[in-house]
């Protein structure tokens, strides 16, 4: 295949120099910057996830800074999530609305404090949105993307790879939950989150000048554990259920399509651009939803485009993400179903692009 040509649009990352010297063997485009996609194979990849430790750069996952009186009434207007409750040093996983209640991001919201906070982005042009609603409102807030660069350092080993560089205190963050460390003299935001489920921390890098200082510190430091650069691994995080915004939904999507509702408090999130549109839709429930579904047959080819979904002839939905799983020995795939086929053990046909395979509705993700 032919590859992406690299430009100044195409955004490099303060650790760009580690990656590459790490071998990284593809990449894809994230918020218009580049984001690894393989080292070794995404098999490979995948085995040393689940067992040792990786470091990952995602400073793709760009940061929205709020900052002023008005920035908490700010979030409150984007996410149909409560955030009442929500105490600086918590992060949120929120749905992020327009004004049909269609999805238009799933970020990570960081209270650092009253009147500042962090929206951790998923790949859409969010920071316009925001400073849409803060201009269009008069709103008493700066909005910006500061120089926050995440490095996250995922896997069973992370806590004792994290606990070498910056003390034994990162053991005691808790689940979505961040503190401030020290590394050279420098303060950042260390957070127990991550895009996988084999365990491990965010580090909000301010500062691209002191990202590759500690890119390699974690090299080091981890010798022995058999640490690497490693990134989002597209099996794991199919096993884990974990979406990815504009491949499993778009902002055709309402967050109970995305089986997001858990996330959603949108009686009492007052002031939620979303929330009229979304109290009718919740009214009536979804008619499609995320699912986990298992294709039949030996690996599957790369789900690059949705592969249709078919019962007794008829349309019932669609596959957006899709990998063979070694540990399961069975294709793990995310889809868009129809609620007339999204009960678990509902039979239904996948149009792949190397011909139709027969897939099982299943009732929870793998992991
Ligand atoms: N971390 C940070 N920023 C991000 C991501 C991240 N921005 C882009 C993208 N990932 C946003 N999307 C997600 C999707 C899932 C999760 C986080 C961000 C996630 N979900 C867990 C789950 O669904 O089980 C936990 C949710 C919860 O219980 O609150 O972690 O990964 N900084």
């Amino acid at each position: 295949m032919a590859t992406i040509s690299l430009s100044r649009r195409l955004r490099r990352t303060p650790f760009s120099d580690g990656v590459e010297a790490a071998g990284v063997k593809g990449f894809t485009v994230y918020n218009r910057m580049l984001l690894p996609t393989v080292f070794d194979s995404v098999e490979a990849d995948y085995r040393h996830l689940k067992t040792a430790v990786q470091v990952w750069d995602v400073s793709c996952e760009r940061q929205v800074e709020l900052r002023g009186p008005d920035a908490g009434r700010l979030m409150q207007m984007l996410t149909p999530r409560d955030l009442r409750g929500m105490l600086a040093g918590q992060c949120y996983y929120i749905p992020i609305v327009d004004e049909t209640g269609g999805m238009l991001n799933d970020p990570v919201a960081v209270k650092l404090a009253e009147d500042r906070w962090w929206i951790s982005i998923a790949d859409s042009d969010l920071l316009l949105w925001v400073k849409g609603i803060a201009n269009g409102y008069r709103l008493d807030v700066l909005v910006d993307e500061p120089d926050v660069s995440p490095l996250a350092v995922q896997g069973p080993k992370a806590d004792d790879l994290m606990a070498r560089v910056f003390g034994d205190r990162v053991r005691d963050i808790r689940f979505f939950k961040f503190d401030m460390f020290s590394f050279q003299g420098r303060d950042m935001a260390v957070a127990r989150s991550g895009y996988s489920k084999q365990g491990g921390f965010e580090i909000y890098v301010e500062g691209g000048d002191i990202g590759m200082p500690l890119w390699n510190a974690l090299f080091e430091a981890g010798e022995d554990l058999d640490v690497r650069a490693g990134c989002p691994n597209l099996i794991e995080r199919i096993e884990s259920g974990l979406l990815s915004y504009g491949n499993d939904m778009t902002d055709d999507n309402t967050p109970h399509e995305c089986g997001l509702g858990r996330f959603c408090n949108t009686h009492t999130a007052i002031g939620c651009v979303g929330r009229d549109a979304l109290l009718r839709v919740a009214k009536e429930g979804p008619v499609q939803q995320i699912r986990a579904i298992e294709i039949d047959g030996d690996a599957v080819p790369p789900c690059d485009r949705i592969w249709p979904c078919y019962a007794d002839g008829r349309r019932v939905g669609q596959v957006t993400s899709a990998a063979w799983s070694p540990d399961f020995q069975a294709n793990v795939a995310i889809g868009m179903i129809r609620l007339s086929h999204w009960d678990a053990g509902a039979r239904i046909e996948v149009e792949t692009p190397e011909g139709i395979r027969s897939a099982t509705v299943r009732d929870s993700f793998w992991a």
